[in-house]
């Protein structure tokens, strides 16, 4: 199960071989989603967050050719300021790990690397999609392809507006992955618990989710199960304020000819740049209440 290429932190390494609850975390939302010093302080309270539930977090990046499971504060600010570290989604795993480059995980990459340690959950703010327009781009995230071949399931807050969230949903169900969410019959969309697209399923307890994955895999049923928080009605940002700044910020991408591992990256710097902060405060809360939903769930199993 263990590999050459793993480098799994000790507290993570004894939690494994005890079967304790573990949540990973990516590193990309750290390194490329959020702007510094907020990434650090948010991917801090994360941890903390997962920590309260009884579950141990493993915050996963690359680092000196290795799979790093668990990283040090010093690494998370690394991370967190660092002008070069490469966004690693599947396909740049192997250049930048025989190059020894620093890397943060997206969700795709992540996911792959939990698995190699056998750590079955996963949570973030949210999971990359099929991007509006995508008809004439074929931009759809590798994020989804994985969790059509990786048995770890992801807790996110639904997905997020930049994306074509009806047609996010039918490229799940087309790779035969559930989507659950959390405590409503609406499937949320990160800023907003609403979208305006029912849910696939619905559950209100943790323990169900943890026997559903449980039950997807004992059928031999390859892949994720996608669970979708919504965020505390209290913290929501309003959608027609978002799809201002959407929109602006697709136009901008469109105007600068931002393309491929870029598009994602430059959509959430405009959003956060161009939201007051408000979009970053309701990003932060989502994120940590994701992160405690992923514990319980990651205790129930
Ligand atoms: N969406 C967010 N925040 C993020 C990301 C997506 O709201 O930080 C990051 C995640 O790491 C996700 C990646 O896996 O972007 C998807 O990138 P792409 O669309 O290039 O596959
Ligand atoms: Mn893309």
């Amino acid at each position: 199960m263990l590999n050459n290429y793993l480098d799994i932190q000790p507290e993570i390494k004894q939690a494994i071989a005890d079967s304790k609850p573990i949540v990973a975390l990516e590193s990309t939302i750290i390194s490329h989603g959020m702007p510094w010093p907020k990434n650090v302080e948010t991917a801090l309270a994360v941890e903390e967050s997962v920590r309260k539930t009884g579950a141990i977090p493993a915050t996963i990046a690359i680092l000196h050719g290795k799979c790093k499971i668990g990283l040090s504060k010093n690494e998370l600010e690394y991370f967190g300021q660092e002008k070069n570290v490469w966004k690693v989604s599947l396909r740049d795993m192997p250049y930048v790990i025989a190059n020894k480059l620093p890397g943060a995980t997206t969700v795709a990459a992540t996911m792959r690397i939990a698995n190699m340690a056998g750590i079955k959950i996963f949570a973030t703010g949210g999971i990359g999609g099929v991007h509006r327009n995508a008809q004439h781009t074929m931009d759809i995230s590798a994020d989804l392809t994985e969790m059509s071949e990786t048995n770890v399931a992801v807790v996110s807050a639904g997905v997020k507006s930049i994306l074509d969230i009806g047609l996010t949903l039918e490229y799940l169900e087309t790779m035969g992955i559930p989507v659950v969410t959390f405590g409503q019959d609406e499937f949320p969309s990160f800023y907003s618990s609403k979208s305006g697209f029912n849910s696939p399923l619905r559950i209100d307890d943790e323990k169900s989710i943890a026997q559903m994955c449980k039950t997807k895999w004992g059928l031999g049923l390859k892949g994720s199960i996608l669970i979708a928080n919504p965020l505390p009605t209290d913290k929501e940002v309003s959608p027609e304020t978002i799809e201002i700044i959407i929109k602006n910020a697709l136009a901008e991408a469109y105007k600068n000819n931002i393309k491929g591992k870029e598009v994602t990256p430059f959509l959430l710097k405009y959003i956060a740049q161009n939201s007051k902060g408000e979009s970053l405060e309701a990003n932060i809360e989502l994120i940590l209440n994701n992160a405690t939903l992923a514990g319980k769930i990651a205790a129930a199993m």
